[in-house]
């Protein structure tokens, strides 16, 4: 066979809702085939390799039920039966259908639904923004990820960012705290490995022995939602002992006082009963913490998943100021980088296009951790029309039956925008076939390091499909919408994101990006480590406080912990952390059988299955005031007792129930920042027959 001369290696960005955004290759040939994909070995933190997950991507990206053309809904919505139309039918139909709603029940009856199933400024943060504000649409809250820890985070140090993951090999001590960093952050690992290999300590803090926990110096079990009240006694500890940075302190933070009388009641032992960690795991946790330099917590969004999450990453990013670590290179905390990205969101997204309800109000806004309520319950107007992209919120939003029984809605008209025919999209009137992160072009920042990249399309459009980007320019152009803002340019709307004047971005252009795809922002000097707090805070008095007013921690009403008072706690008397699943995407890879395996486990500590006459592989419902849903009993001691972890989040559509673990969930939100609480719910299990 003769070599195809013609092969190129190509570059990319992997798109996935992840902190790592990792820099690809992948080789194509002549006939734009793609094969070899690979993590670019130059790129300082993807380091030449890829997830397992990613490292797959082209099994999903040529599966054979990818979509591949227009569908309209032909059986009942939820079952899943549709039949091919062409672009031009669906795009009238999707116009005229969003029109007569407008026109009906006011521009506020449609909501946009989406999220992260690609991180892509232009794709799903960019002309879909403009189109919906350009119609007066209800503007969708985005918090069903990250907005309890973000506001938690802004509270304590005033910005979204901390240390670079590249530093952490100077760590001496890494608290990796709510953050299974093997994985879903696996490229932060090197650097980790790096820093042990030079005497460093891994410390865990987690209900869950995960596999980071088990590959740590010491794992700490924690209560459920209880993290507020761990940080708290470290606090006490520190302060009693004067452990603390008395200089850093005195120097760059106000409220110390207050702050040691107000611990004062957080002794170990108290603690101890609020976390489950035991007493002299407190001390030895404040201790190591307060004297080891640099020390550095890699705090992830378990925490804040959480009633009392918000508060607790409020106090726990307080804890570096004082012990001073933000002075040492590796020191810090970490919980995300994304605010260090200074793109123009204002530009691209052009909330200045918002048109004003005919209630003459700004548009509403709806929460989308709360979407059960928002499709059953909002009236003035309900909601009756919803466009959905990059997100399946049949599954991974909580409260799945009221969700579903919102999208069965005779009255309401469901778009989405898909890969494949999801549990959302089987609800859907019309589903559009869509191009993934390889076929399109696309500006990235990460949560998890600093470096902007660039991709533009590595393969053809398969089919029919066609970018979000375009997608929304077509359906604004049949509603007659022909501003310049709706018809501009992939390539344009990258040029107004990329043109900020914030100086983390100097030089940090298209053309720049073309040719080096990958960037790092200009955070500092050249050669000089990033040390954004060293110095002080960027907030008004330019000092951290510590701002004790709301920290009293009471533990989350669902939880078994000073709440078993509650009929709830009694009937249902186990605590669910359905966290990530270690090998897909939140239910992006459910398609495939191990993960569809891997999600259809409930694992339950051997002291809770034993009463219940529960063993490794008996079928069990896992069930509460929701919801129900079978699962495959694995018993293991790596968890609390009393929790059961259901790793999040299959396909209903694959299961013989239906269902996804967020049949459990509730809309309860967290205590700042308005986010979901996933990880409190209390269930019961039992034991079924087959
Ligand atoms: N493999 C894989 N990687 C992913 C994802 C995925 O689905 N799979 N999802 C991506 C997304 S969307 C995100 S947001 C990130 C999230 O990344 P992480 O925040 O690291 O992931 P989680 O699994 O949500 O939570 C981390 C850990 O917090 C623990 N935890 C739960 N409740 C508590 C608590 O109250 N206190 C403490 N201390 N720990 C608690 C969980 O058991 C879990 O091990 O990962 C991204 N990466
Ligand atoms: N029980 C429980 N529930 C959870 C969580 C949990 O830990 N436990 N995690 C929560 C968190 S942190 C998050 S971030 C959310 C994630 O929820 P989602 O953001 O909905 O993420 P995914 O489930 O990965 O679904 C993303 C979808 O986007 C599609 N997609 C990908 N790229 C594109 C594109 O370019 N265009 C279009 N139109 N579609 C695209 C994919 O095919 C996929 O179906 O889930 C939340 N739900
Ligand atoms: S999911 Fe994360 S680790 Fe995997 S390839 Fe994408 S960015 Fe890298
Ligand atoms: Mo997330």
């Amino acid at each position: 066979m003769a070599i195809d001369t013609a092969r190129q290696t190509k570059h990319s960005v992997c798109a996935l809702d992840c902190p790592d955004t990792c820099s690809l290759l992948i080789d194509v040939d002549s006939l734009g085939k793609g094969s070899r994909l690979r993590g670019n070995p130059d790129h300082v933190v993807t380091q030449g390799f890829l997830c397992g997950k990613v490292a797959q991507y082209l099994d999903r990206n040529y599966h054979a039920e990818r979509l591949m053309h227009p569908l309209k809904r032909t059986g009942p919505k939820g079952t899943g039966q549709f039949t091919r139309i062409s672009w031009d039918e669906a795009l009238d139909t999707v116009a005229t259908r969003l029109q007569q709603v407008s026109d009906t029940h006011g521009p506020e009856a449609i909501l946009p639904y989406s999220y992260a199933g690609t991180m892509g400024r232009i794709q799903a943060n960019g002309m879909d923004r403009r189109f919906f504000h350009r119609l007066g649409a209800s503007r969708l809250d985005r918090t069903i990820c990250s907005s309890a820890g973000g506001v938690g985070l802004m509270a304590a140090v005033g910005y979204r960012y901390g240390t670079e993951p590249e530093q952490f090999t100077d760590s001496k001590l890494i608290l990796a705290w709510g953050a299974n960093i093997h994985g879903t952050n696996v490229h932060l690992w090197p650097f980790i490995v790096e820093a042990r290999r030079r005497g460093a300590k891994l410390y865990t803090i987690d209900p869950v022995l995960t596999r980071t926990g088990a590959l740590a110096d010491r794992h700490f079990y924690i209560n459920p939602g209880s993290d507020l009240a761990l940080a708290l006694g470290m606090m006490h500890v520190i302060l009693h002992e004067n452990l603390h940075d008395q200089d850093y302190v005195a120097q760059h933070t106000t409220g110390v006082a207050d702050l040691k009388a107000y611990v004062a009641d957080y002794t170990p032992t108290h603690v101890a009963q609020l976390t489950g960690i035991a007493a002299e795991d407190v001390i030895f946790l404040a201790r190591e913490y307060a004297t080891t330099r640099p020390a550095v917590i890699r705090l992830n969004y378990g925490v804040q998943r959480s009633e009392r999450g918000g508060r607790a990453v409020h106090a726990i990013a307080s804890l570096p100021a004082l012990v001073g670590a933000w002075r040492d290179v590796g020191g810090g905390l970490q919980l995300s980088t994304s605010q260090a990205f200074r793109f123009n969101a204002d530009a691209l997204e052009r909330p200045d296009l918002q048109q004003r309800s005919p209630l003459g109000r700004e548009a509403r806004i709806v929460n989308m951790s709360r979407l059960g309520h928002a499709l059953n319950d909002l009236d003035q107007p309900a909601v009756h029309a919803m466009v959905v992209y990059a997100s399946n919120p049949a599954g991974i939003a909580p409260n799945q039956n009221a969700v579903r029984r919102g999208l069965k809605r005779e009255d309401l008209f469901t778009v989405v925008l898909e890969h494949f025919l999801t549990d959302t999209a089987d609800y859907a009137d019309i589903v559009l076939p869509t191009t993934t992160f390889l076929e399109h072009n696309d500006l990235y920042l990460a949560y998890g390091h600093y470096h902007v990249q660039m991709a533009r399309p590595a393969l053809p459009a398969p089919g029919e499909c066609k970018p979000n980007t375009e997608i929304f320019r077509l359906i604004a152009q049949r509603m007659g919408l022909t501003d310049a803002e709706l018809t501009a340019s992939d390539d344009d709307l990258m040029r107004a994101a990329l043109d900020s004047g914030h100086p983390f971005m100097e030089g940090i252009t298209l053309e720049a990006l073309e040719q080096e795809h990958s960037i790092r922002l200009k955070l500092s000097a050249p050669g000089q480590p990033f040390q954004p707090f060293a110095e002080g805070f960027p907030t008004e008095s330019g000092k951290l406080h510590f701002d004790v007013a709301n920290w009293h921690y009471t533990p989350p009403v669902e939880s078994r912990h000073g709440t078993a008072r509650h009929d709830e706690a009694r009937q249902f008397p186990l605590e669910m952390v359905s966290s990530k699943n270690d090998n897909s995407m939140n239910s992006t890879f459910g398609n495939r059988p191990a993960v569809n395996h891997e999600t259809s486990a409930a694992k339950i500590h051997p002291d809770d299955a034993a009463p219940r006459g529960i063993s490794t592989g008996d079928r069990v419902r896992v069930y509460n005031g929701r919801g129900s849903m079978l699962l495959r009993a694995e018993l293991t001691p790596g968890l609390r007792q009393g929790v059961v972890r259901i790793p999040a989040v299959r396909w209903g559509k694959l299961a013989d129930d239906g269902q996804t673990v967020n049949a459990l969930t509730s809309e309860r939100l967290t205590d700042i920042g308005n986010g979901a609480t996933f990880y409190n719910c209390l269930v019961e299990v039992e034991r079924c027959g087959e």
